[in-house]
């Protein structure tokens, strides 16, 4: 059943790199990247040697939540450009060989899309296209605890707004600003795959399926458990909820299924579980090609939450990705990130972004990329930018960490001191601070006023910089990517874990045939001894193919701080 050689699909060996369309490059001056700015800096992709771009939304959008928050699917925010750009887009990354994947954000719209705004009057025919209902039993719309159930949103708060016009509430996952669309209506699901089909008769490659997992809830929407604070985790009625396979299923046969291109799929699903990953990605279930999971990235959060945020342990790292590479080695397929806009970034998250930037960020990048799977890499990241370092409320911008300072107010729970190192190690903007491109103002991103400040390290840390420094984070990424394209063991080989007990160093053995790569990462700022026993002989068969440190000098038995090294052995 795994793939082979001979049949693996073409994302096996292709690498994705995310563009947030609002962060990465501004033509016109306004302070906001668009879709010219895009177009305008296509080489730097090409010479890094991605296959895909997975854009972030670019439709028609209130911009609550920096556009996934979506008025109008057929058409570009006039923020971003023109479908003309879009079209020139695709063009411009189909003439290098790359596709482009469009974020398909379809568990909810904005409260300012046409749909809502006609659900909003119950007697029309599109009311049941939202999740509407009346308080709970016996109380006044309104009054404290009316909402039908007691679920807590994503963004803090109930997720439950009143409309008062008609006295009933929708629900929102998400914002208030963004409803969540009623997929039990078989009329949604239609309009949803017929705009799918449209994008893709205008020549995109995929989706990245925002949340997909969370599209199902179960009709009766019962309340939640309590477990701390006033509103309680519903997630048991809408994570992989009771139709999630069907209504999949059912978009691969009415979207997917006749098209013979090579497509990507993608869903993002907090919260999944391996086994059902598996399922989802099992290529005879024809649901989607591979998942983003939640895991690895909830290693650090503390008891309350993700702002509450807690070191690395290691080995929960490998326990974690180890658990995910076995579970999905003979059936279905992994994606492989450490960012995106909603992460902070790697390098200071479990690297060190001082003084060993450049060595913490290529580890990381190499042990992260050498599993088997398909990787991700999000702008920015090819160049190992750092978190933002912000030290100010005023300079915070996400939707995410508003709400969390101002509930957090409202409750008096945390001082400013541990509210500002909670969200400065873990809020969404530092992902989302200007693309670093040259040393020139606002880093080269805009003529203008960029609309979240540019990190300051962007004099050191820059594109320019690091595409004419051949030991640059960039080179080492090209690298990487590269050896994904040329040796068949990186897409295909079996993965095995080792020195799963070890504190410091991160370890294993990808395997095809014959052919064989050890990868070594040292999570430590020390030097680190390391023994792998009989899983490799160092004899004059294997060599040395990818490090992160210059020369032949190699210590035998010792990785230096930070250190990667990838052997490669074939009979
Ligand atoms: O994110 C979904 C999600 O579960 C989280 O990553 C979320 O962003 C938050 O960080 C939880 O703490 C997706 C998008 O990637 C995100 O940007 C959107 O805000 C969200 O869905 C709603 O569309």
């Amino acid at each position: 059943m795994t793939f082979t050689v001979d049949d693996a699909p073409w994302w096996t060996r292709a690498v994705v790199y995310q563009v947030y369309p609002r962060s990465f490059a501004d033509s016109d001056g306004d302070g906001i990247g668009d879709l010219p700015g895009i177009i305008g800096r296509l080489d730097h992709l090409a010479e890094l040697g991605v296959d895909v771009v997975w854009l972030s939304p670019i439709y028609a959008s209130p911009q609550d939540d920096n556009g996934y928050d979506i008025s109008d699917y057929q058409a570009v925010d006039p923020v971003f450009g023109t479908l003309e750009d879009l079209d020139k887009l695709v063009a411009g990354l189909h003439a290098r060989g790359m596709k482009l994947v469009m974020d398909l954000v379809v568990n909810h719209t904005s409260d300012e899309h046409p749909w809502f705004v006609e659900s909003r009057d119950p007697s029309s025919p599109m009311r049941d296209w939202y999740w509407w209902r009346p308080p709970r039993d016996g109380m006044a719309a309104g009054a404290p605890g009316a909402e039908p159930t007691n679920w807590g949103s994503f963004f803090g708060g109930s997720v439950w707004e009143l409309d008062e016009t008609s006295g009933e509430y929708f629900l929102h996952l998400f914002s208030r600003k963004q409803p969540d669309l009623n997929w039990e209506n078989r009329a949604v699901r239609d309009a949803v795959y017929t705009m799918m089909r449209w994008w893709l008769d205008r020549g995109v490659d995929g989706f990245r399926m925002d949340v997909i997992n969370l599209i199902s809830k179960d009709p009766a929407l019962p309340d939640g458990v309590v477990t701390g604070g006033l509103l309680a985790d519903g997630s048991a009625s809408y994570v992989c909820g009771p139709r999630i396979h069907e209504f999949l299923a059912e978009m691969h046969k009415e979207v997917f299924a006749d098209r013979p291109e090579r497509l990507l799929t993608v869903g993002e699903m907090p919260g999944v579980t391996v086994e059902q990953a598996r399922d989802f990605t099992d290529p005879a279930r024809e649901e989607v090609d591979m998942v983003f999971q939640f895991e690895h990235v909830g290693l650090d959060h503390g008891p309350g939450g993700k702002f509450d945020v807690r070191p690395l342990r290691l080995l929960d790292l490998k326990a974690s990705f180890g658990r995910w590479q076995a579970g999905l080695a003979d059936v279905g397929w992994n994606s492989l990130y450490w960012d995106n806009h909603d992460q902070p970034r790697i390098v200071s998250r479990f690297g060190d972004d001082g003084a060993s930037r450049r060595e913490s960020a290529t580890m990381l990048a190499t042990v992260l990329h050498l599993h088997r799977g398909t990787p991700y890499v999000y702008q920015g990241e090819e160049l190992g930018m750092t978190n933002a370092h912000f030290t100010r409320f005023d300079q915070y911008r996400d939707i995410e960490t508003l709400n969390h300072v101002a509930i957090a107010r409202t409750v008096g729970t945390g001082s400013d001191e541990d509210l500002l190192a909670g969200i400065g190690a873990m809020g969404r903007d530092n992902a989302r601070t200007p693309m670093q491109w040259d040393d020139s103002p606002h880093a080269g991103f805009t003529t203008g006023t960029p609309w979240i400040e540019v990190n300051a390290n962007y004099p050191s840390v820059n594109a320019a910089a690091d595409r004419a420094d051949p030991g640059s984070v960039f080179h080492h990424y090209r690298a990487l990517i590269a050896l994904r394209h040329d040796d068949p063991v990186v897409g295909l080989g079996d993965f095995t874990m080792l020195l799963p007990e070890d504190e410091h160093v991160y370890a294993f053995v990808r395997r095809l045939g014959a052919d064989a790569l050890l990868v070594l990462g040292n999570f430590s700022g020390e030097p680190q001894g390391f023994d792998v026993g009989d899983a490799w002989t160092f004899d004059d068969r294997s060599t040395l193919v990818l490090g992160n440190y210059d020369g032949t000098d190699v210590p035998a038995s010792e990785l230096r701080p930070w250190e990667a090294r990838v052997y490669r052995r074939s009979a």
